[in-house]
C-alpha cells in the first residue's frame, strides 16, 4: 500500500526520476483551514454578488469597503514629507510610539508612568509588537521562562475566548485551562461562575482577561463587577494577562475602555497587557501593538526589559517601522489626535446602529418569534448570535454570508444595504 502510494506521489512530482527520493515533508498531513481566517477565504473563491463576510472582525464602511481613516492619511503624507530613513529599530521598538501607546492604554497620569516624568524611570516596561497576537505570544514566552507563581505556567481563559488565544499560549509553552464567562441560557455574563472560578483556581494562577468588547461574546462585566474581579484576583494573588484589542470600540471613548485596566493597576496589580492598533487606528496588515509589564521598581524594571530584549531579539530581531511611526503622530499631534477620537467614535456608533437595525428588521420586519434583545445589548464589533453550526451552514450556502461556525457575527462587516438581507438569512434559518 506504501509503495503503491509512494508510486502516485512520485508519478505526479515535478522531478525527473534521477531525482526521485522521499521528501522530508511525505509525513506532513493536511491541516485545517483557521477557523476565522479562513472564513474570508471561502467569502472571496464565492462569485454571489450578495456575498457577505462577516467572519474577521475588521471595520468596513457603509459601503462594505475597508476603511483606511482621515487621521491616517493625513499622518502619511506628514511622514512622507520628512522623508525619514528606513534603519533598524532597537529590539523593543520606536520609543516615541511606545510612550504614546502605553500612555492611551493606563492614562498619562498613570502612578507606574508618573513616576517616569518625576525624574524616576518608568515602571512600565514596552516592547512594540507585531500587533496584538505579537503582543501575547511576547506574554506567553515571558511567562513560560520566568513565571514562578504557585498556579503554575497555566494560563486561564474565559470560556469562548478568541480562537487564537489557546493556540498562542500553547505554542508558547503554556498550560491552557478555562474559567466560567458566558452564559448561554442568558446570553450574558456568568458573573457568579466566573467569580467561583477565579476563587476556585489554585492561588497564584495566571488569569487573562479581555480588558473591553470581549471576544467573541461582546459582553463585558460592568464597572462594578470589575471591581469585583479586581478584588478577587488580588485576594487570591492571581497574575493578570490583560488583552485589549479593541481600545474604542465598545463605547467609543478610549478613555472609558481602558477602564478595568487602568482600575487593575490602581489597585496594585502588576499586570502584563497586549495592545493592537489594528481596529482602533484601522492599521490591521501594519502589524503595530504593544506589549507592557508593569514592574515593582525601577530596578526590577531594567532587569525585566533587559529579559524581554533577550527574548524578542531571537524571534524577529526587532519590530518594523512603518505602523508604529504613524500612530506616534496621530497620538502625538494633537490635531490628529482629536480627529482620530472623533473617528473611532464614528465608527463605534456605525456599529451601535447596524446592531439596532439588524434587530428591527429581525423583530419587526421578519416578525421573528424569538428574542434578540442581545444584538444590541452586546458590544463592540462581535455579536453572539447564539446561531447553531448548522444554521451558520445554510446562511453560507443559501445566502453566501459567511460568520465563523461558532454563530459569532462581525456587526463591523454588515451595512444599511445588506443589513435586511442578514435578517432575512438568520431568520430563514432560525425559523
Ligand atoms: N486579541 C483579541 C481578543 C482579538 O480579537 C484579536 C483579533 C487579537 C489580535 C487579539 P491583531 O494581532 O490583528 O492585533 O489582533 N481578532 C480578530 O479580529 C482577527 O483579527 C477576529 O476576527 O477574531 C483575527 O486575527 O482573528
Amino acid at each position: 500500500m506504501l509503495r503503491a502510494l509512494q508510486s502516485v506521489r512520485v508519478a505526479s512530482s515535478r522531478y525527473p526520476s534521477s531525482m526521485r527520493w522521499m521528501s522530508a515533508w511525505a509525513h506532513v498531513q493536511q491541516g485545517p483551514p483557521d477557523p476565522i481566517l479562513g472564513v474570508t477565504e471561502a467569502f472571496k473563491a464565492d462569485s454571489n454578488p450578495k456575498k457577505m463576510n462577516l467572519g474577521v472582525g475588521a471595520y468596513r464602511d457603509d459601503n462594505g469597503k475597508p476603511y483606511v481613516l482621515r487621521c491616517v492619511r493625513k499622518a502619511e503624507k506628514v511622514l512622507n514629507d520628512l522623508a525619514l530613513d528606513k534603519e533598524y529599530l532597537g529590539i523593543t521598538g520606536l520609543a516615541g510610539y511606545t510612550k504614546l501607546a502605553a500612555e492611551l492604554a493606563y492614562g498619562a497620569d498613570s502612578a507606574p508612568l508618573k513616576n517616569g516624568q518625576a525624574s524616576e524611570p518608568n515602571l512600565i516596561v514596552t516592547s512594540q509588537s507585531l500587533s496584538g497576537t505579537g503582543a501575547l505570544r511576547i506574554g506567553g514566552e515571558f511567562l513560560n521562562r520566568f513565571y514562578k507563581g504557585a498556579g503554575g505556567k497555566t494560563i486561564y481563559l474565559p470560556t469562548p475566548s478568541w480562537g487564537n488565544h489557546g493556540n498562542i499560549f500553547r505554542d508558547a509553552g503554556l498550560e491552557v485551562k478555562q474559567y466560567r464567562y458566558y452564559d448561554k441560557a442568558t446570553k450574558g455574563l456568568d458573573f457568579d461562575g466566573l467569580v467561583e472560578d477565579l476563587k476556585t483556581i489554585p492561588a497564584e494562577s495566571i488569569v487573562l482577561l479581555h480588558a473591553c468588547a470581549h471576544n467573541p461574546t461582546g459582553v463585558d462585566p460592568t464597572q462594578e463587577q470589575w471591581k469585583k474581579i479586581s478584588t478577587v484576583c488580588k485576594e487570591k494573588g492571581h497574575f493578570v494577562f490583560f488583552d485589549m484589542a479593541y481600545q474604542g470600540f465598545a463605547s467609543g471613548d478610549p478613555t472609558k475602555d481602558a477602564f478595568a485596566l487602568r482600575h487593575f493597576v490602581e489597585q496594585g496589580h502588576r499586570v502584563m497587557l497586549a495592545q493592537s492598533f489594528a481596529k482602533n487606528l484601522g492599521l490591521y496588515g501594519e502589524r503595530v501593538g504593544l506589549f507592557s509589564i508593569v514592574t515593582d521598581s525601577a530596578e526590577e524594571a531594567k532587569r525585566v526589559d533587559s529579559q524581554v530584549k533577550i527574548l524578542v531579539r531571537p524571534m524577529y530581531s526587532n519590530p518594523p517601522l512603518s505602523g508604529p511611526r504613524i500612530v506616534k503622530e496621530v497620538l502625538g499631534l494633537e490635531e490628529l489626535r482629536k480627529e482620530w477620537e472623533d473617528e473611532v467614535r464614528f465608527m463605534a456608533n456605525r456599529i451601535i446602529s447596524m446592531r439596532q437595525q439588524l434587530r428591527d428588521h429581525l423583530v419587526n420586519t421578519y416578525k421573528s418569534t424569538h428574542n434578540w434583545d442581545h444584538i444590541t445589548s452586546q458590544i463592540g464589533m462581535f455579536c453572539f448570535t447564539g446561531l447553531k453550526p448548522e444554521q451558520v451552514d445554510r446562511l453560507r450556502s443559501e445566502f453566501s454570508i459567511y460568520l465563523t461556525r461558532d454563530g459569532r457575527i462581525s456587526i463591523a462587516g454588515i451595512t444599511s444595504k445588506n443589513v435586511q438581507y442578514l435578517a432575512e438569512g438568520i431568520h430563514t434559518v432560525t425559523k
